[in-house]
């Protein structure tokens, strides 16, 4: 047996005297003379191997002395309570066993002494993985996308896969990565947008992905990746105000999650989580505008984009209003809104897209959809874009497509914004930017 517990299965109380067998990585090696301990890290914890010279056997001692740091060992020995070792127990060793011997010097410090830089981190990934602090970011985001799971499962939502590889491209904004494709040119997705709401028309009613999106952004920013995860949902018979609930709903119920499964590694961040309270405020488009030319020099025109800039100004405004991080943007101009938005019909200049928006970042757009096959056409074409590229989607609108709604976030920004983090390759265990393709 290479394990018999967890460092942190083991209580001192009920398996006092009893052997156990722990493994992992040397954490630490400390040689007084007369004692030598061991401080063995698995991914639970810490255990601390005692060896009193007097008391052991000298060819174990002097295993343990030459233990190099991170190398790979288990180690079989009896528990003993003891109330200054971590988890309030020490192992007295039968036997070590070397799984697997570390090269030295390590790539990067692993105590935490030193801060490492970002790319040093993520060039050595699996040994910034052996620090408390990159492990917790990723137990939340497990947390995150189990309670993602979770919400959107007993909502009536159903998981489903959408093709990465693709003949066209979905939004305008963001350029396409070309990929060959036996003798086709082809693309990486972009967003799983046109199949779900071609699952609509199929009747599935309430569906939901959590998978990767590409987009070929030029620029290197702290919030943007070439490879994100998105999570998606659509849902029939349903306007955009219906999906925006359950949305913001979302949101909350992730936070109470992390904040009841996640507690550990959420101080091992220094992080208070306060669960955001819903609903969350609807800042219109013109309010918006108001807004931003009100408190800045920036004087944005109606049918203008919102920048970096201008969402900072209208974060800070809605925080010193409401004292909450997230608010949604509603009621856009039509032609700033991707050509799936559904125009209001009493007002067609506007749109019933929305943007789900943290204080300092964009966190989701969404819109009830266009079902209407003409009125798509004539917003494909409007768009610059050529409908007969959309002819396996628009197909799906001409038999029986009912009204829907859906929305998208990207899993990396809701997990930075909810942590603080400045850096969105941070939340990413092996980052695609633009100058990052390995590890
Ligand atoms: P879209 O949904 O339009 O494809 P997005 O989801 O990537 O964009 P963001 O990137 O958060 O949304 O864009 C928010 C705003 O920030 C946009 O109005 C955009 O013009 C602006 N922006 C994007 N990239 C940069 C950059 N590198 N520097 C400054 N501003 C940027
Ligand atoms: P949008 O393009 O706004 O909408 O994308 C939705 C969300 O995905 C995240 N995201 C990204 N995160 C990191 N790096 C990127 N390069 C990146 N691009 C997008 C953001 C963003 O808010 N089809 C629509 C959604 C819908 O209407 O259902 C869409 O893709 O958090």
């Amino acid at each position: 047996n290479l394990r018999t517990h967890y460092t942190s299965q083991i209580n001192p109380e009920e398996l006092g005297d009893q052997k156990v067998t722990v493994a992992g990585w040397v954490h630490e090696v400390r040689d007084l003379g007369g004692i030598c301990f061991v401080v063995l890290r698995d991914r639970e914890g810490r255990a601390q191997i005692t060896l009193v010279k007097k008391k052991t056997d000298p060819e174990l001692l002097e295993q343990a002395r030459k233990l190099v740091r991170e190398s790979v060992v288990s180690i079989t020995g009896s528990v003993k309570p003891e109330g200054k070792a971590p988890n309030g127990y020490e192992l007295i060793p039968d036997e070590i066993t070397v799984l697997n011997e570390a090269d030295s010097p390590l790539p990067m410090d692993t105590t935490g002494k030193v801060e490492a830089e970002l790319d040093t981190r993520l060039d050595s990934r699996f040994i910034d993985l052996r620090r408390e602090r990159t492990t917790s970011i990723f137990r939340i985001r497990h947390e995150v996308l189990k309670a993602v799971r979770g919400y959107l499962t007993d909502n009536g939502f159903i998981e489903t896969s959408s093709p990465k590889v693709v003949a066209t491209a979905t939004e305008g904004g963001t350029s396409l990565f070309p990929i060959t494709y036996f003798d086709r040119e082809a693309f990486l997705n972009q967003s799983p947008q046109l199949f779900k709401q071609i699952l609509m028309s199929g009747g599935l009613d309430r569906v939901f992905e959590i998978g990767p999106i590409f987009r070929a952004e030029e620029h290197d920013t702290r919030r943007h990746l070439n490879e994100a995860t998105s999570i998606d949902i659509e849902a029939s018979f349903c306007d955009h105000f219906d999906v925006m609930e359950v949305l913001e709903n979302m949101v909350a119920y992730i936070y109470e999650q992390v904040i009841e499964n996640a507690s550990d590694s959420l101080a091992v961040l220094g992080v208070e989580l306060k669960v955001p309270a819903v609903p969350f405020k609807r800042v219109t488009y013109d309010e918006a505008i108001e807004i931003v030319n009100a408190n800045t020099d920036e004087m944005l025109n109606w049918g203008d984009d919102l920048g970096t800039a201008a969402e900072h100004t209208i974060g800070e405004h809605v925080f010193k209003e409401t004292g909450e991080s997230h608010y949604f943007i509603i009621d856009w101009p039509t032609e700033i809104k991707p050509f799936y938005a559904m125009p209001y019909e009493d007002n067609p200049i506007l749109s019933k897209g929305f943007d789900m928006m943290h204080r300092t970042m964009e966190l989701s757009s969404g819109a009830q959809r266009i079902h209407i096959p003409e009125l798509l056409v004539e917003r494909i074409e409007s768009q610059g874009l050529d409908p007969e590229g959309f002819e396996f989607y628009l197909k799906a609108f001409r038999y029986g497509m009912p009204p829907h709604s859906g929305w998208g976030i990207g899993c990396e920004r809701l997990v930075m914004t909810m942590l603080g983090v400045d850096n969105i390759r941070d939340v990413v265990l092996f980052p695609r930017d633009r100058r990052r393709l390995s590890p």
